[in-house]
């Protein structure tokens, strides 16, 4: 799906800002119409946010169920004849939008971005009411699966995983223009051929019969290398400036699609960077060298805004993983907003794409506690109806950023049970649907502690082995030496089962920001630093391991529980963005080349 972009042929208007809101806690507003007027009783809820950490009562914090979101917008008059699209970057996790009384659009999943053609709901020159019902419901058939429990004192949403429910809109809300005839997609696959590049592409067209699309690729500086006209062709770049890690360079392909006149009848600018991805034995290649991911499992996480997306966040976050000298990052745990993703492209940082797929395994009670009392895969749980929920997850994360070079892995799920016979039939049909559909980039997911290599039955199928270990913390806690002989063995399991690449995407353990010891102990800040240390000394020794993600990037929210104080704490940088001590190890690895590809 492409992002809204202005183009000679499109125009957008950002519908950012104050929208009514309203809690509907007895979940009247669908049987009562709500959109068929002005909310009631409204407040005002910036948009984008999550609606959670705005107001003071812990109603709304805890809310579970439907928050109404309402704006009136005018539609520019001069976009008459236009076709106008309605857009959200994502509602999580699950939504239906109604212009004026129309309803026109539905959409299921909190992450990825849905639109509405209301070419014939609107009219150029007049004012439209836009209404949204977000529900942030968790069921078994929702990704990331929870259950709402009905207590006395209302409904309580439980899940089955370590960070909070936010909620809302969460991402920019576009209305946008494209010609009738329009580019509905493009898909772009790059290639290397000693100094040349190739470009592949496939442009789909929708009520265009009769025009053709031509493409023109162009360099950072804007000159023309190549061109081509059909919907689908190969570019070649004699002398190519490949993207790389550290360098984002891109070229931008102007795609066109032209009929009888003397202007394109629609346009449309995509940023492409030219590179390749390839796992060669146990090594992770990109542009043929081999690669090592320096870097941290993040979150959308900030004071205030919850999940929102936010420039000010996005651009600091990055400088400060350059300041460390990481490279990459794990979207976990579900996709990030797109501009990240843009971001991540023009500054030559690595990612691996995640799912919302999170949760996965009744076999982990919130940390360490014992199970959950569930069966993970049986009718009354994650079932068949979940399984189609996620392969749709997985079909819009990989529509959405198939085209960013940023992208190198697609991670189909975090943690999921993997050491069961049916943990194997869920997923093996999840991960046929997403080589199917990107035949190009490796496929995995991320390998829960409780399925090491002697149990684990789905690992098999992936191109590189993810694995989130916690030596140091959920086990041999505060007994470094005992952790590190035990990672050891563990990863050397793992090589002579697989023999494929292994990324550690979580390893760490909890900080409290300031508390200091002159000894090493569980929480304090020697202890976080000793045991990436000691991490870090087993992954030089092992061949295999071709890159390290710290959980956590920063400090983030959670439920509340007797394992999380103010939330998880396993951040290099609080959650205010202030380094921890542990942030001056990492300078001196990551910028010294340490923890880089043999
Ligand atoms: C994990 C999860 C992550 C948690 C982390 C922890 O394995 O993937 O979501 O936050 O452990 O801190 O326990």
């Amino acid at each position: 799906m492409l992002q809204p972009r202005d183009s000679s042929t499109r125009q957008r208007k950002r519908l950012d800002g104050l929208w009514l809101f309203s809690f509907d806690a007895e979940g009247a507003g669908r049987d009562e119409g709500w959109w068929s007027g002005p909310l009631a009783d409204a407040r005002e809820m910036p948009v984008p946010a999550s609606f959670n950490d705005i107001f003071t009562e812990a109603e709304a914090h805890d809310h579970v169920g439907d928050v109404w979101y309402q704006t009136v917008v005018r539609v520019p008059g001069e976009w008459a004849g236009e076709r106008i699209v309605l857009r959200f970057g994502s509602a999580t996790h699950r939504a239906v939008v109604w212009v004026g009384d129309t309803k026109v659009a539905e959409h299921e999943g909190g992450y990825t971005p849905f639109e509405a053609d209301v070419t014939d709901v609107v009219e150029p020159g007049g004012e439209e009411r836009i209404t949204v019902v977000v529900n942030n419901v968790l069921t078994w058939q929702s990704i990331p699966p929870g259950y709402v429990e009905d207590t006395p004192d209302g409904p309580r949403q439980r899940y089955f995983h370590d960070f909070f429910n936010y909620a809302g809109l969460h991402r920019t809300v576009w209305l946008y223009t494209t010609p009738k005839a329009h580019i509905a997609d493009v898909t772009v696959v790059t290639g290397l051929d000693g100094p040349a590049g190739t470009v592949r592409y496939e442009v789909e067209a929708h009520d265009a019969e009769g025009m053709e699309a031509r493409v023109t690729l162009r360099d950072a500086g804007g000159v023309e290398v190549a061109r081509a006209s059909g919907n689908s062709g190969e570019l070649r770049i004699e002398d190519v400036h490949p993207w790389r890690p550290g360098e984002g360079y891109l070229y931008e392909l102007a795609v066109e699609l032209w009929g009888a006149g003397d202007t394109p009848v629609d346009s449309y600018p995509l940023a492409v960077g030219v590179r390749t991805v390839e796992v060669d034995g146990a090594r992770f290649l990109i542009n043929g060298d081999p690669f090592y991911f320096k870097g941290f499992g993040r979150h959308e996480d900030s004071t205030l805004r919850g999940k929102s997306h936010d420039d000010v966040l996005m651009v600091h976050d990055f400088a400060l993983m350059e300041w460390l000298g990481a490279n990459s990052f794990r979207t976990s745990h579900y996709p990030y907003a797109e501009e990240v993703l843009e971001y991540a492209d023009r500054r030559g940082f690595v990612v691996i794409d995640e799912t919302p797929a999170v949760g996965l395994n009744m076999g982990l009670g919130g940390g360490i506690f014992g199970s959950q009392g569930f069966k993970t895969f049986s009718p009354d749980t994650v079932n068949d109806a979940t399984q189609d929920v996620h392969r749709q997850a997985i079909r819009e994360l990989i529509a959405r950023d198939k085209n960013h070079a940023c992208v190198v892995i697609w991670s189909i799920a975090n943690e999921p049970e993997s050491d069961t016979p049916e943990s194997r039939a869920y997923f093996e049909p999840l991960f046929a649907e997403a080589r199917a559909l990107d035949p190009t980039r490796p496929v995995g997911f991320v390998n829960v502690m409780l399925a090491p290599p002697d149990k684990d039955v789905v690992c098999d199928l992936c191109d590189v082995v993810m694995l989130n270990r916690y030596y140091g913390w959920y086990v041999n806690t505060g007994d470094l030496p005992a952790a590190e002989r035990a990672l050891e063995a563990e990863l050397r399991a793992w090589v002579d089962k697989l023999g494929k690449p292994i990324v550690m995407t979580e390893y760490g353990g909890d900080t409290l920001g300031g508390l200091h010891d002159i000894r090493p102990v569980p929480w304090n800040e020697e202890y976080q630093t000793a045991l990436l240390e000691m991490s870090h000394r087993v992954f030089d020794r092992v061949d295999a391991v071709v890159g390290e993600q710290i959980w956590n990037f920063a400090d983030f929210a959670t439920t509340s529980g007797i394992m999380r104080v103010d939330g998880n704490k396993k951040g290099v940088f609080t959650r205010e963005r202030r380094p921890k001590a542990v942030t001056h190890h990492l300078r001196q690895r990551w910028r010294r080349g340490s923890g880089s590809a043999s």
